[in-house]
């Protein structure tokens, strides 16, 4: 029996190790889902210019965004800054330096994109149209117009939402015009030099809080599907997210 308290107090130094192990597994278990399942793309938040009153007669808070499009991740600041940066993909085009909105609901947003890259043809001409915006038009350069020709598109900002009623839809297609390749000859030449690019500003106008998406809809990605693969299927790039909060 003189024995008795020492392994009495074995096992129990040996269950308290077990528990604290315990702790520590689920712990590290924990903070590793979170650390991989964080969003990784930094947040850009609206920021308030004052008020507005738009064609429906009511005065909105209005709020503006800007941001750019880029013929590669790294001009785009989005992803590091060097070519094996974020996986290594130096010639994807990005959006940049954010991909990820967030926007005041009931308000009117303003959006400038800076636009450096070239493009070709759109696969469904629909997204040529501009829709969605407060006035049906955008300006590029300070002309306002409410398409573009289906085959001198660099990108398209589409915002929509996801398949729920649980939320109001939101719908706002801008196509992006090209830089033609004489913009384009001295980023070709070398990558530093960007072209002068064309500045596209639009506005439309937030309902109630909701998560949204924004995708590219010009087949900018390698021939995977329909010129939809590889870039078109990395969050951060040539998609990400729009999130309506109550302000
Ligand atoms: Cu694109």
């Amino acid at each position: 029996m003189e024995t008795a308290t020492p392994s009495k107090a074995r096992t129990a130094i040996g269950a308290l190790l077990a528990v604290a192990l315990g702790i520590v597994v689920v712990a590290g278990v924990g903070f590793t889902l979170h650390k991989v399942s964080a969003d990784p793309q930094p947040k850009l938040y609206a920021t308030k210019v004052g008020t507005i009153t738009a064609a429906d007669g009511k005065t909105y808070n209005h709020y503006t965004i800007a941001d750019g499009v880029y013929p590669d991740p790294i001009n785009s600041k989005a992803h590091g800054t060097c070519a094996t940066c974020d996986g290594g993909h130096p010639s994807w085009p990005s959006y940049g330096p954010y991909t990820d909105f967030v926007l005041p609901a009931n308000s009117y947003i303003t959006v400038t994109l800076t636009v450096y890259d070239s493009g070709e043809k759109l696969n469904t001409p629909y997204f040529g149209s501009v829709v969605g915006t407060v006035d049906g038009t955008v300006s590029y350069d300070g002309v306002s117009k409410s398409s573009l020709p289906f085959d001198a598109v660099e990108h398209t900002f589409t915002l929509h939402g996801l398949p729920t009623s649980t939320q109001d839809p939101l719908f706002v297609n801008v196509p992006l015009p090209v830089n033609t390749d004489a913009e384009m000859k001295a980023y070709n030449d070398d990558p530093t030099k960007l072209p002068i690019g064309h500045k596209v500003t639009f506005s439309f106008i937030t309902k109630g809080a909701g998560n949204y998406v924004w995708n590219c809809e010009y087949p900018c990605g390698d021939s995977t599907y329909q010129g939809f693969g590889a870039v078109m299927g990395q969050l951060g790039y040539m998609s990400g997210k729009v999130s309506v909060v109550n302000g």
